[in-house]
């Protein structure tokens, strides 16, 4: 059997108000490309369809033409729904699916209820994701034990595990699941740091009779088991500047037979635009912007030095590809903090507040004068 795993498509993704459903969508059209040329038999996709529970109709649109055009090849999909998915939109919309050959799966459902379902060749436990706070209340929080939460969590999850797995049998036997494994490396570039969340799951806990772990959740491809064999394929595309340029993403072919440990081929591919922070000296800028111009894909721009609300607009009119332009300083020559936040801030000093968060400068007076005046009009005319 050949497999084509999937997960965080995002689909809807607003990055810095920029709609990204047009990268992604033709990220889904190459999917479709190798479906194809590969002879996949099934397609797994391991949560977060959707950015968020409601999306714009050219999301919803790119999602389900891709489910109907596997549906054209005879291709069944099988899917469960992310932290990111209305879990309640992805049940309602599971019958309509199901005319598409998709499996869909948007509430957590245990053995005996179609947690596990009948696939060809084998079966499928399908494990949506279970939000943290569900599971642990469920267990302890009622309990009255906050420090026992780490274990509840990863205690609650092999218990689900334990139940799904009682209806797995001797063939070939898959899970679906959306969620983070101890251990697993986020981000990229030049950060990379590993996932100490205690919301995670020890890799040890998913059952031996599992013949591969199909994972979604961490945006970066990875292996993060051995026994079974678990993987997560990676976002389609980038999804944030915070995640790395060059980190592995794609998708994941897996060849799986019984009794014979499963092979995996790694799709990693530069599906839309790449994303760049451009770190530039307040003094350089002038000549750092050529290269800012030419960038093809979407940037942001962090900038060392004092700024205004004049630069910042200049620059996003002159680049329409730029996103976001931040400016600090080094730590010493930040402007103080004026007070820790307070609820009885008036107006001016809130103003003050957001230039210094904003811009790493203190407001220009000629603005703060006619900020005052302008609120003062307000106010008498509040008095009438
Ligand atoms: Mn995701």
């Amino acid at each position: 059997m050949r497999i084509l795993h999937t997960a965080d498509w995002h689909l809807g993704k607003l990055l810095k108000g920029t709609e990204r459903t047009a990268e992604i969508a033709a990220a889904l059209e190459e999917l479709l490309r190798l479906v194809r040329s590969e002879r996949i038999d099934l397609v797994l996709v391991s949560g977060d369809l959707f950015d968020r529970p409601q999306v714009t109709t050219e999301a919803e649109g790119a999602a389900f033409s891709f489910f109907y055009r596997l549906q054209e090849m005879k291709v069944p999909a099988l899917v469960i729904a992310g932290n990111h998915d209305s879990r309640d939109r992805l049940e309602a919309l599971s019958p309509l699916l199901s005319l598409a050959g998709a499996t869909v799966r948007g509430e957590v459902k245990l053995a005996g209820r179609g947690g596990v379902v009948e696939m060809a060749g084998g079966r499928a436990a399908m494990l949506p994701f279970l939000s943290e706070r569900r599971l642990v209340k469920a267990q302890m929080l009622l309990e009255g034990d906050g420090t026992l939460w780490k274990g509840a969590y990863s205690e609650g999850m092999k218990r689900v595990f334990a139940n799904l797995s009682t209806e797995l049998n001797s063939g070939v036997n898959l899970m679906l699941a959306h969620l983070t494994v101890e251990g697993s490396r986020l981000g990229g570039g030049e950060f990379e740091f590993h996932c100490t969340n205690s919301y995670a799951v020890e890799k040890s806990a998913f059952p031996s009779q599992l013949s591969y772990v199909a994972l979604g959740h961490i945006h970066r491809q990875q292996q993060v088991a051995e026994a079974p064999v678990a993987w997560y394929p990676g976002s389609l595309v980038q999804l944030d500047f915070g995640e790395g340029e060059n980190a592995p993403r794609g998708a994941l072919i897996v060849e799986l037979e019984p009794g014979v440990p499963p092979k995996v081929t790694q799709v990693n591919e530069r599906w839309g635009k790449p994303l760049r922070s451009f770190k530039v000296k307040v003094e350089d800028l002038d000549r750092r912007l050529e290269e800012l111009a030419t960038f093809p894909g979407w940037a942001k721009l962090v900038i060392e030095g004092r700024g205004n609300p004049r630069l910042r607009e200049d620059l996003f009119r002159r680049f329409p590809h730029l996103l976001d332009v931040v400016f600090e300083l080094p730590e010493l020559e930040r402007p103080r903090k004026a007070l820790p936040v307070q609820e009885e801030w008036d107006w001016l000093e809130a103003y003050t507040e957001y230039s210094r968060e904003t811009y790493a400068a203190e407001p220009e007076e000629s603005l703060l004068r006619a900020f005052q005046q302008v609120y003062e009009e307000v106010h008498a005319g509040e008095g009438l």
